[in-house]
């Protein structure tokens, strides 16, 4: 599977992830626009976006606790946990569209949110943040100051966080490997990471269970399924 560029990866330093959707695929949680999508049944531009919530806040709220009452169901699988072993042999870097919070919860160490985190909540008003750990008794739940709460992700038409968003260029501009999971790189900016690496000679590898736009451009690029493929590659590696 990885034979033609395994002296590439055993003399690699630095390995850097850009993750999406697809790798939490097989802890059960639906991608965004695959067969099993999320947005089949709902529409992104109604729920993600700061004007859906403003219109409907019950309705953007809903959606979410579902959502992260699924993801505290769901558990990490082989390929968060490919990940996070990788971590003995080399210095990885996991920079991540998902919300989900399973490559912290695989033992990954350093771990870039993107587009934030479905277990924080902070609010529209005031500087309050904070993790959320119970349910909630009414939605939209609000902040002591009187003002709804929201979940602490980056909608669309929302810039990045600024901090997140500067170490995930430096973090892909500066690896040896970058390995790109489960994304189908229709968001942007996230989807100019991978540009980034190669532009600075990293090796890159993809590993999707379908062709993407950078597919072609890839050294490796492998139509096979995160929780199959991860651990070959950290065996490979740590041989
Ligand atoms: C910004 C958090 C500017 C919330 C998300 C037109 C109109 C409006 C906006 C735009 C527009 N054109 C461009 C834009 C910009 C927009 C954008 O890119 N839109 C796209 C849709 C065209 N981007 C933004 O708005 C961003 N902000 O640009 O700000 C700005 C600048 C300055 C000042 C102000 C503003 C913000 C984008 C962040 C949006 N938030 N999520 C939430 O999750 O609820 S995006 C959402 O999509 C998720 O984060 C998700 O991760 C992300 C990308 O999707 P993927 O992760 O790639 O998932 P997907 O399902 O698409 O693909 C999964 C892949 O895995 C598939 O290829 C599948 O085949 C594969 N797969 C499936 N199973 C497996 C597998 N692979 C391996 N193994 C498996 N088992
Ligand atoms: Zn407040």
């Amino acid at each position: 599977m990885f034979e033609k560029i395994s002296n590439q990866l055993k003399k690699a330093e630095k390995i850097v992830f850009v993750t999406g959707a697809g790798i939490s695929q097989e802890s059960g949680i639906p991608t965004f626009r695959g067969k099993d999508g999320l947005w089949r049944k709902y529409d992104p531009m109604k729920l993600a976006t700061i004007d859906a919530f403003y219109e409907d806040p019950k309705l953007v709220w809903e959606w979410y606790e579902e959502r992260r009452k699924n993801i505290l169901a769901a558990n990490p699988n082989p390929g968060h946990t490919a990940i996070a072993e990788l971590e003995k042999y080399k210095q990885v870097s996991v920079l991540t569209q998902n919300i989900d919070g399973l490559h912290q919860r695989a033992g990954s160490t350093r771990v870039y949110e993107l587009h934030g985190s479905i277990i924080t909540i902070k609010c529209t008003v005031c500087d309050f943040k904070d993790k959320i750990v119970s349910s909630f008794s009414q939605l939209p739940p609000l902040c002591k100051c009187g003002n709804m709460l929201r979940p602490d992700v980056v909608w669309f038409g929302e810039s990045l966080p600024q901090d997140v968003w500067k170490s995930a260029i430096e973090q892909a501009s500066s690896c040896d490997v970058m390995v790109v999971v489960g994304t189908s790189l229709a968001v942007s900016p996230a989807n100019l990471l991978p540009v980034y690496a190669k532009q600075n000679g990293a090796t890159m590898i993809e590993v999707n269970i379908e062709q993407t736009p950078m597919s072609s451009s890839m050294d490796i690029s492998l139509r096979s399924s995160a929780a199959s493929t991860l651990p070959v590659l950290v065996s490979t590696i740590s041989e």
